[in-house]
């Protein structure tokens, strides 16, 4: 019985090598006389051949982001020769010297197809890709039983990568993903003519598995008429299945090339290196570790076609980290891009005035800004913006550049919900960066300086003055950030409009602190007016119950703003109420929950949606809520209590 299983398999293996060899016969056979007279094969001894074409203009633009350097190819370059056929292009990962392969025109038995990762030197069997396959239409994997040293891998994956590369490595390039769209996408008509496309992926040590994943989910989920290339952006991996490896592999895809930065650039000059060499007149971006669904690039290239100042990004669905199941929602549930005065991006909802724009749920949404990596731009006008402020270092901050620009400079930017691309979401960075240097600050004043105008001050204010320069004004601040004198003269060239526009018409979801109707301590007014609502409100801090101190004028934990929508909040925490206790919620914006309406008369603060009011317990150690009453305990004091700009406080409830 159990010699069974065992022989079984030896038999099929042999079966199946003799199958293979026999293709690889016939294809050596077929493929022979073009191969050897490709005229590309002649080109591959040439240098640098793939970095050649070269855009003039954009090349000028970024000269001086890339003054030191110069785009190189490992050898031998890898210039592509053209296939133009897939079933030639066999996805063996780390399979350095196997020959290629086609792959089989029936369904192969599954037991064939178990390779696991890490067992180089016995199995040359290629991972055929089996419909019933580990993480096929976007399953997950959860690994059981495994030995000491497959546990050992396990971990080596996750120490590199941030994810579990093992997982990875078991599943097909071409795994299969579910249809993830909203089924009316599938019925949208899109212009017959759209324009193609150069795909930018920049990556650094990326794993194998999942940059070639990133790679063949491009190719064979789009047009292949949309695509006119891929260029992968090496910024100085070390890795060795990154180099010769790499550049062997991508000989035999059609269409990508691979461009590779000298030395350690970070990912906005990566990003703009890619930029330089791309041919097509829209630039797509996506991060190394993603997964393209069906029908994810017509949609966005469709909405530049028609407007060319328009940017566009992707729903960014999230493929799981450990057992890379692939997670999606309809577009009921999607969310938009923004930021807080750390000026840190962050997700919330689409706001009701979106919501009542546009027709249908499966519309393009505004979006007041993206997330980063994944978005679509017509050439012309990443151009005409300065593509990304040349001064920005390594990463952070680009995001949000290129999203003020795009609205202030008479552009629009969308999330495209009939667009779909899956991401893995990392926990933490797998990189090392130089340290001492605090690029993220030095970009962001950056991004200050040049578009906030007046509302800079908020955020110097929240990242504290002196943390940027001691004993300084920030206007004194030149030598931290470098000179952005030509990148203020490139927004007046462009006649943009101004900050103030951008948070009032894209953003006025934006909680800006000089319009608190109020703001201070919230003192309570019966036992003796000496307790005042007093939390942490650090995101850590959240989900809790407010709580209640002696008043002390410090600040602090007791600092409130009441917002003009009738929130209660200290940074992006709003006090909430949902039934229970009165607790710190994230700020949803949407009001509800989030509601307090004060009355300045008899000093209530009323909940919006449950109609209670917020009193104290006569012990002064908590609150809660209650039916409004007459009771002292009932009775609060806001500090700073401005009531002309509560105006607006009526249109909203
Ligand atoms: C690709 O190659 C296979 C043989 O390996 C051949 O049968 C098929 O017709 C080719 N497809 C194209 C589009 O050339
Ligand atoms: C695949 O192989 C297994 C065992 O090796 C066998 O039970 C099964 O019937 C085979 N399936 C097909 C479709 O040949
Ligand atoms: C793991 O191994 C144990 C015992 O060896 C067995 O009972 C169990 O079914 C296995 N689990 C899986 C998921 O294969
Ligand atoms: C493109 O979009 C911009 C910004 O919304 C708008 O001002 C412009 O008129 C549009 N152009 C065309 C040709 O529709
Ligand atoms: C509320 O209290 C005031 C005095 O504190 C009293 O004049 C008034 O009648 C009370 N109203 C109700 C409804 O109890
Ligand atoms: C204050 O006035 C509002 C409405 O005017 C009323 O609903 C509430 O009960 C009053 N609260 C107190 C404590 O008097
Ligand atoms: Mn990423």
């Amino acid at each position: 019985m159990n010699l069974l299983p065992r022989r079984r398999s030896v038999v099929i293996k042999i079966l199946v090598l003799v199958l293979v060899t026999w293709f690889l016969f016939t294809v050596l056979i077929t493929y022979n006389d073009k191969v050897t007279t490709d005229k590309d094969i002649e080109i591959r001894n040439a240098p640098n051949k793939n970095v050649i074409l070269v855009n003039k203009k954009l090349a000028e633009i970024n000269r001086l982001a890339f003054k030191n350097y110069k785009s190189v190819s490992s050898q031998p370059p890898g210039v592509h020769h053209k296939y133009d056929n897939k079933s030639v292009v066999a996805d063996v990962p780390g399979s350095q010297d196997h020959e290629v392969l086609p792959l089989p025109r029936d369904p192969v038995n599954k037991s064939v197809v178990a390779d696991v990762p890490g067992s180089q030197g016995h199995e040359v069997l290629p991972l055929l890709r089996d419909p019933d396959g580990p993480g096929e239409m976007g399953k997950p994997v959860k690994l059981n039983n495994l030995t000491q040293s497959q546990q050992a891998m396990v971990k080596q994956g996750w120490d590199k990568n941030a994810f579990n590369q093992y997982v990875s490595d078991l599943l097909s390039l071409h795994r299969s993903l579910p249809d993830v769209r909203d089924k009316e996408c599938r019925g949208i008509k899109y212009l017959d003519i759209l324009p193609q496309t150069s795909v930018i992926v920049c990556f650094h040590n990326e794993a194998w598995s999942v940059l070639l994943r990133t790679v063949h989910s491009i190719l064979d989920r789009s047009p292949q008429h949309l695509i006119k290339e891929v260029i992968l952006v090496d910024d100085f991996s070390d890795q060795p299945h990154l180099l010769r490896q790499l550049d062997d592999y991508v000989t035999r895809l059609p269409k990508v090339r691979v461009v590779r930065a000298r030395r350690r650039e970070g990912l906005i000059r990566a990003r703009l290196l890619g930029a330089s060499v791309a041919t097509a007149t829209v630039l797509t971006y996506l991060d190394s570790h993603c997964e393209c669904t069906e029908g994810w690039l017509e949609p966005l290239l469709d909405r530049i076609a028609q407007n060319s100042t328009t940017v566009v990004c992707p729903v960014i669905d999230v493929i799981n980290d450990d057992t890379f199941e692939y997670h999606f929602r309809d577009s009921s549930s999607l969310n938009v891009g923004g930021f807080d005065w750390n000026l840190q991006f962050n997700w919330h909802g689409i706001p009701d005035r979106e919501k009542k724009r546009r027709k249908h749920q499966w519309d393009p949404v505004w979006s007041p800004a993206m997330a980063g990596g994944l978005f679509a731009i017509d050439r012309t006008f990443f151009e005409t913006l300065g593509t990304y402020d040349s001064g920005f270092d390594i990463w952070g901050g680009e995001n949000l550049e290129l999203s003020f620009k795009t609205w202030m400079c008479h552009g629009t930017l969308e999330i495209v919900p009939c667009s779909h691309v899956g991401h893995i979401f990392r926990k933490r960075s797998p990189y090392k960066w130089r340290s001492g240097v605090n690029v993220l600050k030095r970009n962001t004043i950056r991004l200050a300086e040049v578009w906030l105008d007046d509302y800079a001050k908020y955020y110097y204010q929240r990242v504290g003055y002196d943390l940027i320069c001691i004993g300084c004004d920030h206007f004194d601040l030149q030598g931290d950030f470098g000179d952005v004198s030509s990148r203020k003269k490139l927004r007046k060239k462009l006649k943009c409009k101004s900050f103030d526009w951008y948070i009032k018409n894209v953003y006025p979801e934006l909680f800006v602190p000089g319009d608190a109707v109020a703001s201070g301590e919230v003192r309570n007014l019966g036992e003796g007016s000496t307790t005042c609502l007093d939390s942490p409100a650090r995101r850590d801090d959240l989900y809790k119950p407010v709580g209640l101190y002696p008043c002390h004028r410090q600040g602090g934990n007791q600092y409130w703003m009441l917002s003009k929508r009738g929130e209660i909040r200290r940074d992006e925490a709003c006090l909430d109420f949902a039934g229970q206790d009165v607790i710190l919620y994230p700020c949803h914006g949407s009001m509800g929950n989030q509601q307090w309406i004060y009355n300045p008369n008899n000093h209530s603060i009323q909940h919006g949606s449950s109609r209670k009011c917020l009193e104290m317990a006569p012990d002064k150690q908590n609150v809660f809520m209650k039916e409004c009453t007459n009771s002292s305990l009932q009775r609060w004091m806001f500090q700073n209590y401005n009531p002309s700009k509560s105006v607006n406080l009526f249109i909203y409830s």
